[in-house]
């Protein structure tokens, strides 16, 4: 009986949320307590949509179609890297108060913007504007529909409200956050003072069960029968919204989806381009407005924020006293404003499972306010990349980092841990394939919210305004507990074999797989590692990270007069370059280095499928590759070099002297290791595994492309040691003046030429390559022209 009891009580530990009191109240989100960030372009996943800073809120959006085009439909909604777009992304977004997006589609732009306006107990008003013009090498002017849709989540309600037949000119609605409500549909307009253009207007009103489902609903009720006839043309049938049908299997299903549907209203206007229009929500509680937010008020207001957040920009950047040109400083902006403009609110479970699970459980449904790496690919909360983006966000809005940080710490659960990726919400999880979704709780993550932490202590005496520091304290006070916990979480479970040594948990375990099991724990996914993941190994990278936090541990301890010692005790344990030197330094390298159960004698091989005779080939798999090893694995330095040997110059563990930083350098600076005219390349040229695929479906990753946020890294280590007194000062010094042209060039160019952010960039060609827009950690260029470290 006592085994059995141990096994449940000790299968609920995983879902068992930290007790200690949360770091924001329950209610910090809601209208009357922060009624400035209510409203938000929260749904980094749509290309345009709003919501609040509540669980079940009422979202909207907009989707939009090309009538007349030979290509298939092309409705777009969700940003999607397949549907080819030009480019898009927020060129303005100060976070709270509006934000102006640019989306290049094929042959016309559409200019995205909102502003919002305080006032009531519900969150205020806000207008959107959309500009659609066409490109110059249009043959002639597309005729577009937007489809601009209110959307319910299980509770709220909306009603439609027609003018002349079938124009949907305003709902209304009611929801628990926004009590009532009226969004009012304005018609299009040529310019701000011209008359109303010829449009045809379509509208739907149906139930949705999720709000993963809107896009199937609009597409499936599509229909080609309606006429757009123009005063001065020939009719044409063109695409619109009709009615829509549940697929029939859904209503036999619906007792055993308890899902309740929500209202979901889209109201279609087509018409050509150049064209304006206007879209205004207006909040009950809201009684004494000045006037409406809607034209020449509109772009008063447009023009006022832009003058603001333009003047803030160079307040805190000062990129044009630092002699950036108009181009170069759009870039900057434009940088800043996506990761602004891609924090999402996220509501829901998380999937979850420990050891002791047979069957992954649902973590407690809890809220995350966060930015995330990609608006197209993945949309959602991950952990090490919060970090990174919270050291661009703080120097922008600290209340806002307070918040986001705030919020990764309240899922933490009982035993210290934060999942590392947050899919929460069914429209979050409808993006992902099922082998990723499951989160386990040996697994970590780089501890990077430190780096965020360290920032808003570093602001704290002087550089920032005493209202901040005012805030930051009783911020850091709160926060501790849970602080407390999350470091020793990684320090008890992420220890490795020798005293003072970590090793990352959660490596691939089936070996003969991959050419070299990954370990996406570490953040730097395929990086090669010892061969044969053992509990012998030690990862040097880990042991950095930990000798960072425990550093601001330290600090944050001290500051809030709370015991330190230990913390300050273990810092200077792990900061000890001889113990660094003798865990992790590889003389045959001449390089920091893992160390664990290695060969570098592996490859992967094709291995034959035996077809018996008579047998049709094709039933069986192609020849598959699989890992051969020739010369067994023993224990030793890993011995590659790469973005892991930078750890202890990356994050300043070495000493000013040491003089591994002249080896350090001399590798970074070689061509035929890891200098590229485009930033350091994750994986030296000159190793077995640079550029190679792990699996036939795995293509390098973290084997020779150049990363961002690594080489943010590495410039800011360059700063400081090129400001320190040393034998390297001078040589740090160069190479802080040569990679910070290098990087700031590559990523700027890629965007002039391809439209986007990058994930990654070519080694060779410096070429923008994986997900985009990556407005995530690639975003850290701002600070690199800034040179705010
Ligand atoms: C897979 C795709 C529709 C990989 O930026 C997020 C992470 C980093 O934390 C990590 O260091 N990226 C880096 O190595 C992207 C991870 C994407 C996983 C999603 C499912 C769904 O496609």
């Amino acid at each position: 009986f006592y085994a059995v009891y141990m096994r449940s009580s000790l299968s609920k530990r995983v879902v068992t949320l930290h007790p200690s009191p949360r770091v924001l109240d329950a209610n910090s989100t809601a209208a009357k307590v922060s009624p400035e960030r209510f409203w938000g372009s929260y749904r980094p996943q749509v290309y345009f949509g709003m919501k609040t800073r509540s669980p079940r809120s009422i979202v909207t959006g907009m989707m939009w179609m090309r009538q007349f085009s030979n290509s298939d439909m092309n409705l777009r909604h969700t940003c999607e890297q397949g549907d080819h777009l030009q480019g898009y992304g927020w060129l303005m977004h100060d976070g709270l108060t509006f934000g102006v997006q640019e989306i290049r589609d094929n042959d016309f732009t559409l200019t995205t913007e909102f502003v919002k306006r305080v006032g009531g107990d519900h969150g205020g008003d806000w207008t959107w504007r959309i500009t659609a013009k066409q490109h110059s090498s249009a043959p002639q002017p597309p005729v577009i529909s937007l489809m601009f849709y209110a959307a319910a989540d299980t509770q709220g309600s909306l009603h439609t409200h027609m003018e002349e037949r079938n124009r949907l000119a305003s709902i209304t609605g009611f929801s628990e956050e926004l009590g009532n409500f009226k969004i009012t549909f304005r018609k299009p307009v040529t310019g701000e003072q011209s008359n109303t253009k010829y449009a045809s207007y379509n509208y739907l009103q149906t139930l949705s069960p999720g709000l993963e489902k809107l896009t199937d609903i609009v597409k499936l009720s599509l229909n080609r029968r309606f006429v757009y006839s123009p005063p001065s043309g020939e009719k044409r049938h063109y695409i619109g919204v009709d009615t829509y049908k549940p697929p029939h299997h859904q209503s036999q299903q619906k007792a055993a989806d308890p899902r309740k549907e929500s209202d979901f209203v889209v109201h279609q206007v087509t018409v050509q381009t150049p064209f304006q229009m206007e879209i205004l929500f207006e909040s009950g509680s809201f009684y004494n407005r000045p006037n409406q937010l809607v034209g020449s008020v509109m772009t008063q207001e447009l023009e006022r924020r832009k003058a603001e957040f333009n003047a803030k920009f160079e307040r805190i950047f000062g990129l044009e006293s630092k002699g950036f040109s108009q181009t170069q400083i759009k870039f900057a902006k434009a940088a800043l404003s996506n990761m602004l403009g891609g924090m999402g609110y996220f509501y829901g479970e998380s999937v979850v499972q420990s050891v002791y699970n047979e069957y992954p459980l649902l973590y407690p449904e809890g809220a995350l306010f966060t930015a995330v790496p990609s608006r197209s690919f993945f949309p959602r909360g991950f952990l090490w990349d919060e970090g990174f983006h919270q050291l661009l966000l703080s120097k922008w809005d600290p209340q806002l980092t307070r918040e986001a940080v705030g919020h990764w710490f309240d899922l933490m659960n009982i035993e210290g841990w934060i999942p590392r990726e947050q899919i929460l919400g069914d429209e979050a999880r409808s993006k992902v394939p099922a082998e990723f979704i499951v989160q386990r709780n040996e697994n970590a993550n780089p501890p990077t919210l430190f780096l965020a932490l360290q920032e808003l202590v570093e602001q704290l005496p002087s550089k920032s305004s005493e209202a901040e520091s005012k805030a930051t304290l009783p911020f850091l006070r709160r926060l501790f507990p849970r602080l407390r916990t999350w470091f020793e979480w990684y320090n008890s479970t992420q220890t490795g074999p020798k005293p003072n040594s970590y090793r990352w948990r959660g490596r691939d375990k089936d070996t003969n797989l991959f050419l070299n099991p990954k370990t996406l724990t570490s953040g730097l996914d395929d990086y090669p590692r010892a061969s044969h993941p053992s509990a012998d190994e030690r990862h040097v990278d880990l042991h950095c990270w930990m000798a960072l936090s425990s550093g601001i541990m330290a600090r944050i301890a001290q500051l809030l007069g709370e015991p330190h010692q230990d913390y300050k005790l273990l810092h200077d344990v792990l900061t000890d370059n001889d113990l660094l030197n003798e865990l992790h330094w590889s003389e045959q390298l001449r390089a920091f280095s893992d160390y664990g159960n290695h060969t570098q004698n592996a490859s992967l091989q094709r291995e034959k499928v035996y077809v018996p005779p008579g047998q049709p080939r094709h039933q069986f798999p192609v020849a598959r590759l699989v890992r051969s090893v020739r010369r067994a694995p023993k224990l030793q330095y890993v011995n590659a070099l790469g973005y892991v040997s930078l750890f202890p110059f990356l994050l300043q563990i070495l000493q000013p002297d040491s003089p591994k930083l002249e080896h350090i350098f001399r590798d970074m600076r070689d061509p035929s290791k890891l200098w590229t005219p485009f930033g350091l390349r994750s994986l030296s040229k000159t190793d077995p595994l640079y550029m190679e695929r792990n699996t036939e479906h795995d293509p390098p990753y973290w084997r020779g492309p150049v990363w961002i946020n690594i080489n943010y890294l590495a410039v800011r280590a360059l700063y400081h040691y090129g400001n320190t007194e040393g034998p390297y000062q001078e040589k740090a010094a160069d190479l802080y003046k040569d990679l910070r042209t290098n990087i700031m060039n590559n990523v700027y160019t890629q965007y002039a030429e391809t439209g986007y952010i990058w994930e990654q960039y070519s080694d060779s060609t410096g070429r923008g390559q994986g997900s985009h827009p990556f407005t995530g950690w690639s975003s850290l260029t701002v600070l690199i022209m800034a040179e705010h470290y």
